[in-house]
């Protein structure tokens, strides 16, 4: 786990953001994109804190980010979510109906997988719930601290679940996980290679010894992250995807660590930091990362529509649209007697793409 004393420095309270109350919006609530926040709402004190640790550390932790009852409505949604994806005429009724006691703990996640690491596939990642976190006006408010507009747009990523519980006789050193260290950012592609970008993941259930976490390597987003793009062979004409060297593995997993998050908190990092998930243990969590609309151009905004309208996701990145096509996990496909699975978590806009939405876009 990440070093207490890092932590401490990189966590910053969301009340400490200067959200101003007159922009709370009902979760879910089509206003919400509406009421940005103004740059005038801001409190220097918070903001400073954020963008010190962020600027150090290359991550950092906004906790209280949503209340209680706005998290559970957003479980809620998951829930609404996961069953909109059953095909209820082509599944055994009583298979539906157990199965619709609690979705988010009985789904069969390994016999039925949602996609391949997260969820991908299904139109989940423009279901219920990944709107919700992105229509939350607290959440866009963060990253209008960080980049001092409201004028902000969202990407479309896939949403991160896991319902597995750990091995109860497993401790956590025993614990293995592929490593895959990355920067999310090529200096390179240009010109948002060198555009200032904040990936984020808006934490339901918390992060913790005992779950899936993100992994960061604190400071790597300067020096290590000069050393990877010194290869210009290696990275011209490449994308945003920037995998550490083998030889550098030992050296990320000695300075890495899992970073906890609490439930209602928000997880940023800089998208030059070295990172990577955890896959073990729960996990609800909703990626989510702003940036600044002037970015964006018309070709992004129509392939980011078309995802919207089609179930699909796109990159973390809100300003280029790029579609984040993964490999489908075929083996798991609908595997399990008596459910039968479609794509149709994005049709709770009705096929259509509300205002709202296109706004966010
Ligand atoms: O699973 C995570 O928290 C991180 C995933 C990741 O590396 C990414 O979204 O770039």
């Amino acid at each position: 786990m990440m070093p207490t004393d890092v932590m401490a420095r990189a966590s910053v309270s969301f009340s400490s953001l200067g959200f101003a109350p007159s922009t709370t919006i009902p979760p879910g609530d089509a206003a919400a994109a509406a009421a940005a926040p103004t740059p005038s709402s801001f409190s220097s004190k918070g903001r400073l804190a954020l963008r010190s640790a962020l600027e150090q550390f290359g991550f950092a932790v906004v906790t209280d980010v949503v209340p209680e009852d706005v998290l559970r409505h957003w479980e809620s949604l998951w829930a609404a979510d996961l069953m909109s994806i059953v095909d209820k005429t082509a599944s055994d009724p009583a298979a539906v109906a157990t199965l619709s006691q609690d979705p988010i703990a009985r789904w069969p996640l390994d016999q039925l997988s949602l996609g391949h690491k997260f969820a991908t596939e299904y139109g989940l990642p423009q279901g219920r719930l990944a709107w919700a976190v992105r229509r939350s006006a607290e959440v866009k408010h963060v990253f209008a601290n960080l980049f001092d507009t409201s004028d902000l747009c969202v990407s479309t990523d896939n949403v991160f679940f896991n319902n597995r519980a750990l091995p109860g006789d497993s401790t956590d050193h025993e614990r293995r996980n592929e490593l895959w260290p990355h920067a999310d950012q090529n200096v390179h592609d240009l010109p948002a290679g060198v555009w200032e970008v904040y990936q984020g993941v808006m934490y339901l259930w918390p992060a913790n010894v005992d779950s899936s976490a993100t992994v960061v390597m604190p400071g790597s987003h300067m020096q290590t992250f000069s050393d990877l793009m010194a290869d210009v062979d290696r990275w011209r004409s490449k994308g945003h995807f920037c995998k550490l060297p083998k030889s550098q593995l030992g050296a990320f997993a000695a300075a890495a660590g899992r970073v906890p998050v609490p439930r209602g908190g928000l997880l940023l990092w800089n998208s030059r930091t070295i990172h990577q998930g955890w896959s073990n243990g729960p996990r609800l969590a909703v990626p989510v990362c702003f940036e600044p609309k002037s970015r964006r151009d018309e070709s992004a905004l129509a392939r980011k529509r078309d995802c919207v309208l089609t179930g699909m996701p796109t990159t973390h990145w809100a300003s280029l649209g790029l579609c984040h096509h993964l490999p489908v996990d075929a083996s798991a496909r609908g595997a399990v007697d008596g459910l039968a699975l479609n794509t149709a978590a994005h049709l709770h806009t009705g096929g259509t793409l509300p205002e709202d939405i296109n706004e966010l876009l």
